[in-house]
């Protein structure tokens, strides 16, 4: 559990997890301490284009779920050498079921379907997998096509749940969501002693936005600053709106140097846009944003917040249209 993983590995593990959902891959952990089951349900489930994470180790259990952030995860019930959550006692040993409780007493976790996979049929069992927090439940021996056809429908309904996690107005993550991730990421960054900077954006002077051309135009151009948000960083940042017009990025493995170079080529590329209102007259945009960084600005999301939220209010105070770290 302590093995140090390479810090490339990591960025490649939350790039692809934060993609999520605009990928057509969908990501399966599946947990069996027997090496056999998996090979069975690797055969099932490969050939239907899923991208599968296998573990045999439930030793390893909570730093790969937090690494990979699958899709679906498919447990077994009885596993031996599971460590709790913080990997604390080492002897303890937990139960699928165990697992299953912990996950979903995670808010983290709470949109990710689990499926239980057990030898054991007894009514008793499955209920106490129900109550532990399962979604599914499946028996050993697995028929091929009861497999394909849960994994499917739990697929769908995380997805489904997901889709609470956008902002409708703009598709970034929403508050809720974005703070889970960040939260997440500076976990790794700390761990991995990796950079991570925060910027907070708010659009200047949005309010006569509205005023002059209407609430529907600024809806338009919140859409639009979202679209651009959203391809303005990599896969592996965390972008998500906070308030009415502003907006936080997490970036994991980037110093506030690097943000700052990052944050100004998307306000360049917002200043040279032109809106045009319904009346057909032109106007532009342009946002203000505070910049900070973990350790040096503080060790925990809100602390990082507070910092980049003092930085953006002098950056309002020197004239807005920049970005100050
Ligand atoms: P500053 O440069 O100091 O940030 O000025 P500002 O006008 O942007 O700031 P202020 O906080 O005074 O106003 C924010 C405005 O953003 C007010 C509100 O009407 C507008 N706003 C917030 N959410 C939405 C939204 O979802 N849609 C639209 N159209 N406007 C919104
Ligand atoms: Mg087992
Ligand atoms: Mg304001
Ligand atoms: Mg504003
Ligand atoms: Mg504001």
């Amino acid at each position: 559990l302590q093995k140090p993983i390479a810090p490339s590995q990591v960025l490649a593990a939350i790039s692809q997890t934060l993609q999520q959902s605009h990928q057509a891959l969908s990501k399966l952990l599946i947990v069996d301490d027997d090496p056999q089951i998996l090979k069975i349900l690797q055969n099932f489930l490969e050939p239907e284009g899923y991208d599968l994470i296998l573990l045999d180790n439930p030793l390893r259990f909570w730093e790969i779920l937090e690494q990979t952030v699958p899709d679906l995860l498919i447990l077994d019930v009885e596993l031996h050498g599971c460590p709790t959550s913080n990997g604390t006692s080492q002897n303890a040993e937990l139960n699928g079921f165990d697992l299953c409780q912990i996950i979903r007493n995670d808010p983290q976790w709470h949109n990710l379907p689990i499926l239980f996979l057990s030898a054991h049929t007894d009514s008793e069992t499955v209920l106490q997998g129900f109550e532990a927090g399962a979604d599914d439940f499946l028996h050993k021996p697995i028929v091929p096509t009861n497999l394909l056809i849960r994994v499917r429908k739990r697929l769908e309904q995380g997805k489904m749940r997901r889709q609470t996690e956008l902002d409708s107005l703009t598709g970034v993550s929403n508050r809720g969501k974005s703070m889970q991730d960040i939260t997440r990421l500076l976990r790794l960054a700390v761990r991995q002693q990796q950079p991570f900077s925060l910027a907070v954006l708010d659009l200047d002077q949005f309010k006569l936005v509205n005023d002059r051309y209407g609430h529907e135009m600024g809806d338009r151009v919140l859409n639009y600053f979202g679209q651009l948000l959203s391809q303005s960083f990599r896969r592996e940042d965390v972008v998500g709106r906070w308030g009415g017009e502003e907006f936080v990025v997490g970036m994991y493995g980037i110093s506030k140097e690097n943000g700052v170079k990052r944050i100004t080529k998307m306000l360049n590329t917002l200043r040279k846009i032109k809106f045009t209102a319904r009346d057909g007259s032109e106007f532009q945009v342009t946002f203000s944003a505070g910049i900070s960084q973990l350790i040096e600005d503080g060790e925990d999301l809100q602390t990082l917040y507070r910092s980049a939220d003092r930085t953006l209010y002098q950056a309002k105070i020197q004239g807005r249209n920049r970005i100050l770290a």
